[in-house]
C-alpha cells in the first residue's frame, strides 16, 4: 500500500514536470482512481455498518430478497446511489452517495430497518421498554457511519465492503460471495474475479468485537 502511494506521488511529480505520455502502469492507476469518483461529485458519500441484534442470526441472507425490495422501495421514495453494498448473515456494510444538500441517511436506515422488520415474524428477544414503544429487536439500534473524505478514502471503504465476506471467513475470494456489489463492479470491468484473495484493508469500520 505504501509503495503504491509512493509510486503515485512520484508519477504525479514526474507528469507535472515533464508531462510524459502515460505508460501502461499509469493508465491503470488512473482508471483505478476514476471508478468511484462520480460518487464524490454529487454530494456527501457515507460508509455504514449495520448489525442485527442477534449475533447468531442468518436473517439478512435468509431474507435477502425482502431486503432488496425494501431497499428498492426506500430508494424510490428517497433516492441515493449505492456505491457498494455487502450483505452478511447478521450485518451489512454499505457505501451510499446522497444528492447535494441531502444528508438524511438516518431516515433512510430507519425506514429500511422498520420495513424489513415488518416482513419478519415476531419472535426475537426484546427488552420490555422497547416493546412498549412498539419497537422490534431485530436490529441493533445504533449503526456505524463514516463520512467519506476523499477518493482514496472512498476506494478504501469500497474495497473493505467487497473484501468483507473473506475477512469474516465465509469465502476465499470476494467473487465467491453472492450478496455483494462486487458482482456489479465485475460486470463493469472495475475489478477482476481474482481480486480480494489476499488483500485486506486496515482501519476501524465499526465491526463488532
Ligand atoms: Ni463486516
Amino acid at each position: 500500500m505504501r509503495n503504491e502511494s509512493q509510486h503515485n506521488r512520484h508519477s504525479m511529480h514526474v507528469s507535472l514536470c515533464f508531462a510524459p505520455p502515460p505508460d501502461h502502469h499509469e493508465q491503470k492507476a488512473t482508471l483505478h482512481d476514476m471508478r468511484y469518483r462520480r460518487a464524490l461529485i454529487k454530494g456527501a458519500t457515507y460508509f455504514f455498518t449495520v448489525n442485527l441484534a442477534e449475533r447468531s442470526s442468518r436473517l439478512l441472507v435468509d431474507r435477502v430478497a425482502d431486503l432488496r425490495e425494501v431497499v428498492r422501495d426506500v430508494r424510490e421514495a428517497h433516492p441515493f446511489e449505492i456505491v457498494a453494498w455487502v450483505v452478511l448473515p447478521e450485518h451489512l456494510h454499505a457505501v451510499w452517495a446522497l444528492r447535494e444538500g441531502d444528508s438524511d441517511y438516518p431516515m433512510r436506515w430507519r425506514l429500511i430497518k422498520a420495513n424489513l422488520s415488518r416482513r419478519v415474524p415476531n419472535g426475537e428477544r426484546i427488552r420490555e421498554s422497547r416493546r412498549r414503544k412498539g419497537e422490534r429487536g431485530i436490529w441493533q439500534r445504533r449503526f456505524w457511519e463514516h463520512l467519506i473524505r476523499d477518493e482514496s478514502d472512498l476506494q478504501r471503504h469500497v474495497d473493505y465492503v467487497h473484501y468483507n465476506p473473506v475477512k469474516h471467513g465465509y469465502v476465499q475470494r470476494a467473487v465467491d460471495w453472492r450478496f455483494s456489489s462486487f458482482h456489479r463492479d465485475l460486470r463493469r470491468g472495475w475489478v477482476t474475479a481474482e481480486w480480494g484473495y489476499v488483500e485486506d484493508v486496515a482501519g476501524d469500520f465499526g465491526e463488532r468485537r
